[in-house]
Formats: structure tokens, C-alpha cells, sequence
């Protein structure tokens, strides 16, 4: 394929984060400070299946890497159990928690506990501490976090959306990973977008 220098002409390589996590821990916010490099203070809690989607451009010449993040549902807590939908085609799975917060860390092993693994959810983990920011305040130490990570096989990142810490080197990092292996992978194929308008930024779907 001949390069190509428009972006909007580049095939989109979609690649699906899930953002998973107690209630408050922080996903919403920090799917909106790596998306929108936003934050604000209010809590508005996430009733319905939310998702985000960011560009990045630079990586090849021919195609453009199309992240889809999703923000956990949060009906799903009620009843202990989220679709298998949910998980299907996600690359990596990352699973908040507020290090201020010994529930929300406690919450880590009940998420991963709900990850299914069958041959179409295959993904990585990452467990991540949120809400550095607050440090005279944190209850995990990073040291026990890092243990808990490695215990699951997961890879640990302690973040702060709200100070902006290390929330855009986690995601271009783990994105630009996945985005290699698959246009390098000899079995690769790639559907073109069907049309050449940007999808909309985000949807929200109110239950
Ligand atoms: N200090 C600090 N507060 C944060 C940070 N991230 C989120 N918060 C606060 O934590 C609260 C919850 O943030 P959300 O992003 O709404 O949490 P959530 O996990 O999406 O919550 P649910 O949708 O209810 O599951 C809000 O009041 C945020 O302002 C952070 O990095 N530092
Ligand atoms: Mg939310």
C-alpha cells in the first residue's frame, strides 16, 4: 500500500480498552482527561455503557490507531455480573482503584474475578492506583499494589486524573503496543471504514 499522509484516509485499526473498577475510583474521569484532557471536580456517576474514542495518527504511515475506551456500566455492580458482550474483542482490560481506598482496592479481585476467559476475550490486565495526587492520604502503598498486581499476572500503573500524572503515557503506551503486534501479525487483515466521516466521539446509552 502506498503511503498516506491524510489521516482521515488511513485505515482505522481499532483497538478496545475496557476501564473497570469500584464506584468513585476515578474511571470516568480519567477516560475523560486522556480523551478530552479534562477534568472536573462533581461525581457524576456512569448509569449506562459509555465509551470514548481517541486518535493517534503517528504511528504508520498507513494506518491510523483508533482506541475504544469503555467506562464500566455501572448496573452491572448490582447485580454482580456484567454481559460477556462487554468483554468481547477487548485488548486490555484496565482495572481502577482509588489508593485512598482500601474498598475500592478490595474491589480489584471481585472485577477480576468476572473476567471471562474464553478465545474471543483474550486481553492483557493492568491494574492501576488512581488518585496519587492525595498521597498524605493513600492507604495502598504502591509496594503492596505492585505485589497484588504480579500475584494476578497483571501489570501495574498508579496514576492521578486529576493532576494529569502518567494517565496518557499508560494508555499511548499499552495502545501503541497492541497497535504493532496487530498490523504485524502475518494474519492481519484490516476492514476499511465504511465511510470516510470520524465516528461520533462518544456514545451513552441510558438504561
Ligand atoms: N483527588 C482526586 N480525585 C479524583 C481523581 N480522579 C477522580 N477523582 C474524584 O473521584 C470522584 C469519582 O470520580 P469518577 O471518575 O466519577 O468515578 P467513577 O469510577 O467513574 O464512578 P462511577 O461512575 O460511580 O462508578 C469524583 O469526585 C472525582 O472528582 C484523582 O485523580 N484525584
Ligand atoms: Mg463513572
Amino acid at each position: 500500500m502506498a503511503n498516506n499522509n491524510n489521516t482521515q484516509e488511513k485505515e482505522r485499526v481499532i483497538i478496545k480498552f475496557l476501564i473497570l473498577g469500584g464506584s468513585q475510583s476515578g474511571k470516568s474521569k480519567t477516560l475523560l482527561r486522556y480523551a478530552d484532557n479534562i477534568f472536573e471536580n462533581q461525581h457524576i456517576i456512569t448509569i449506562g455503557v459509555e465509551f470514548r474514542i481517541k486518535y493517534i495518527d503517528d504511528l504508520d504511515p498507513n494506518y491510523r490507531l483508533c482506541l475504544q475506551m469503555w467506562d464500566k456500566y455501572r448496573g452491572c455492580e448490582r447485580f454482580r455480573s456484567t454481559p460477556h458482550t462487554f468483554y468481547r474483542n477487548a485488548s486490555a482490560i484496565f482495572v481502577l482503584f482509588d489508593v485512598t481506598d482500601r474498598e475500592s482496592f478490595n474491589y480489584v479481585k471481585e472485577e477480576l474475578k468476572g473476567i471471562p476467559h474464553t478465545s474471543e476475550c483474550i486481553h492483557e490486565v493492568y491494574i492501576v492506583g488512581n488518585k496519587i495526587d492525595l498521597e498524605s492520604k493513600r492507604v495502598i502503598s504502591r509496594e503492596e499494589a505492585i505485589q497484588f498486581a504480579q500475584d494476578n499476572a497483571a501489570k501495574y500503573y498508579e496514576i492521578s486524573a486529576k493532576e494529569n500524572i502518567n494517565v496518557h503515557q499508560m494508555f499511548d503506551e499499552v495502545g501503541k503496543a497492541l497497535f504493532y503486534k496487530k498490523i504485524n501479525d502475518p494474519n492481519f487483515t484490516n476492514a476499511k471504514p465504511t465511510s470516510s466521516a470520524p465516528p461520533p466521539k462518544s456514545y451513552c446509552i441510558i438504561q
